[in-house]
């Protein structure tokens, strides 16, 4: 066995060597085209509305509906797009990023995120005379920016014109919210050994934030609400210097974030021995979460699942102490359609991911919520946070 075995090795691992590195290319080859199909799909989706609602040409605005459409996480930048173009508007720090990120759109050098002019030229030399704007996420210097740069330009305003579409996600989108509740399901399990009386809220926020952020969090996708005693009656008390002890009710609310792609979930525990009070209201808003777990379908409006849960805080006589909405849509934005509530018009639809989290909040009291995410799936519904739902801990 010896030296012409080994050369046959070394030969081999060469050629190994070789075959990986070029699979390898080969499989970043595909996720580019992948992505590049992503978005060339998504700007026909785009384009399909556009001629519903009778737009020409659209002016993209707000960052989360950039990178949905573009694929580019600059912080500096706006899209145009018509039923023959889509350009991506963006400032020298960014062009070599835009090119990379934003494949299926032509990128434009600008001065900064409020110069218009090459977009002003573009729109002229097309007599386009008409431009559709976020109305939720234009403002008004923008706006007079814009009305200068093109005189005798008409702006349409248009609502939830992106939040519409991406409410309903596409399946890779889905398992990177998945990712994001995973990551947070495992940052709290490794926290609960840590909750003892005499821990500050603070402490609970900050242990929950290293380990999310340890386990692969980009960012968190909002500030972590730590709420104990009294203070678990505020739905959105931030962390504060108080200390939790023993009989106190404490609610967590917190989230991940992966590949732009948010989580979100709340638990509500207590270290040692409840009341009855406690127990009663934190089953009562347990049997709320499971109820709407059973019965939650497609084709149901929103703002019809909201009123179950409603009349049934009503029946228990803590009608008056659920108010919040039942829940919300989660993705790139933390809260997004649909709305669950008792405005929520949308029609629940296949791939919408959403948080089930009611709430009783009893003023000078406590309060407790229990907040999952979900996706409606073909078969069912599909629970994506995992941690225990249990009041007492230890
Ligand atoms: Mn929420």
């Amino acid at each position: 066995m010896g030296i012409v075995n080994n050369s046959y090795n070394y030969f081999l691992a060469i050629c190994l060597g070789f075959y990986f590195e070029k699979k390898l290319k080969n499989v970043k080859k595909m996720k580019n085209r992948r992505k590049r199909n992503t978005h060339k799909k998504r700007l026909n989706i785009i384009r399909q509305k556009m001629q519903e609602k009778n737009v020409s040409a659209i002016l993209v605005t707000h960052r989360p509906n950039v990178f949905y459409l573009s694929g580019f996480t600059g912080t500096s930048g706006f899209l145009l797009v018509t039923p023959e173009e889509a350009l991506l508007y963006t400032d020298f720090r960014y062009l070599q990023q835009a090119g990379e990120q934003a494949a299926a759109f032509e990128i434009v050098k600008v001065e900064s995120s409020i110069d218009y002019s090459r977009m002003a030229e573009l729109l002229t030399r097309r007599a386009l005379k008409k431009l559709a704007v976020e109305e939720a996420h234009f403002n008004l210097r923008e706006f007079n920016l814009l009305k200068n740069a093109i005189p005798g330009i008409e702006l349409l305003p248009l609502y939830n014109f992106f939040e519409e579409i991406r409410a309903v996600k596409e399946k890779p989108e889905v398992e990177l919210i998945a990712r994001a509740a995973g990551i947070a399901d495992e940052a709290w399990q490794e926290v609960l050994p840590l909750l003892k009386p005499g821990i500050s809220e603070m402490e609970v926020a900050y242990e929950l934030e290293y380990r999310l952020r340890k386990r692969g969090s980009e960012k968190l996708p909002f500030e972590i609400i730590v709420a104990s005693g009294e203070r678990s009656a505020l739905p959105h008390g931030l962390a504060g210097t108080r200390i939790i002890r023993e009989g106190e009710l404490v609610t967590v609310d917190f989230g991940a974030v992966y590949g732009g792609y948010c989580s979100d979930m709340t638990r509500t525990f207590l270290l040692g021995e409840p009341s009855e009070k406690q127990r009663e209201i934190y089953n009562l808003v347990y049997e709320a979460q499971e109820m709407v777990f059973k019965m939650i379908k497609t084709g149901q409006q929103c703002l019809g699942v909201d009123t179950v849960v409603r009349q049934y805080f009503q029946q228990q006589g803590y009608g008056a102490y659920f108010g919040h909405g039942l829940g919300h849509g989660v993705g790139l934005e933390v809260h997004e359609l649909p709305t669950l509530s008792p405005k929520g018009q949308e029609i629940l639809q296949e791939m919408m991911v959403f948080t089930v989290e009611p709430g009783i909040y009893i003023e000078k009291w406590g309060g407790v919520r229990i907040e999952d995410l979900v996706v409606l799936c073909p078969y069912g519904l599909q629970i994506l946070t995992r941690s225990g739902r249990t009041l007492v801990l230890g």
